[in-house]
């Protein structure tokens, strides 16, 4: 691959404390991959992370999966950008479809936030993704362009070093039902191609572009080998024995 691969685990709100210890410890301490050909980034839920940080094995990197769009201060019940460096991690999950569907983020709050993480110093996982509707309208590089172009927006080009995209069609996830290799693939050129256009040849040969939404190890093989796809997002298989299969396809 032009590009190191990239595997997140997107643990999103489960798992008891004791739960994901036992993650930790029975999963992903065991891993074997080469951080040289893939990153593997876990998302914990805010609470846990510490805890995660202090005891994953060193090349398995730690995420959180949303951040605020304001610094430290008056902000009761955020969790902002300083706060996440202050403990030494350098991802942020920004932009799920979750959060977008569930707590109003707009095109342009996750640009915002995307750029206020990439000027204080994270990594972003920048999702993006159409609902069923849009696909059945034909709609869906309409619909994902117009969440990469509120982002672009707000970046410089040398700024495209710090983003991974994700795309995840919302029909596709945790639902089962996986989106076939080539429809992927499809959105992945897509995107690349935009990337070409909007920003530079050197950023869309560059930038990683995950694909998420019901990604297991039986469908992991097939759809890594696919022109644009470097990698995934990865959300209830992340949470399973099934995630160490899913890292070996990539390694
Ligand atoms: C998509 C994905 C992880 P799942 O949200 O971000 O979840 O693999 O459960 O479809």
């Amino acid at each position: 691959a032009i590009r190191r691969l990239f595997v997140g685990g997107n643990w999103k709100c489960n798992n008891t404390l004791a739960q994901t210890k036992d993650l930790v410890n029975s999963v992903l301490n065991k891993l074997h991959f080469d951080p040289s050909k893939v990153d593997v980034v876990v998302a914990p839920v805010f609470l846990h992370v510490p805890w995660v940080a202090e005891h994953i094995q060193k090349p398995v990197q730690v995420s959180v999966q949303n951040t605020s769009l304001t610094g430290t201060g008056a902000y009761t019940g955020e969790i902002s950008v300083a706060h996440v460096k202050d403990l030494g991690l350098n991802w942020a999950i920004l932009g799920h479809s979750e959060r977008r569907q569930y707590y109003g983020e707009t095109n342009e709050v996750v640009a915002n936030k995307v750029k206020y993480a990439v000027e204080n110093g994270l990594d972003v996982i920048a999702c993006v993704g159409e609902h069923l509707a849009d696909r059945e309208a034909n709609q869906t590089n309409q619909v994902v362009e117009g969440q990469l172009e509120a982002i672009r927006g707000k970046l410089n080009e040398a700024q495209w070093e710090k983003i991974v995209i994700a795309y995840e069609p919302v029909w596709a996830i945790g639902t089962g039902k996986v989106a076939t290799p080539a429809q992927a693939q499809e959105v992945h050129e897509f995107i690349r191609s935009y990337l070409t256009q909007k920003v530079s040849q050197n950023v869309s040969q560059k930038t990683r572009i995950l694909y998420g939404g019901s990604v297991t190890e039986k469908n992991a093989g097939e759809l890594i080998h696919q022109k644009d796809i470097d990698g995934f997002l990865v959300g209830g298989a992340s949470l399973k024995p099934a995630f160490a299969d899913i890292v070996a396809a990539c390694n």
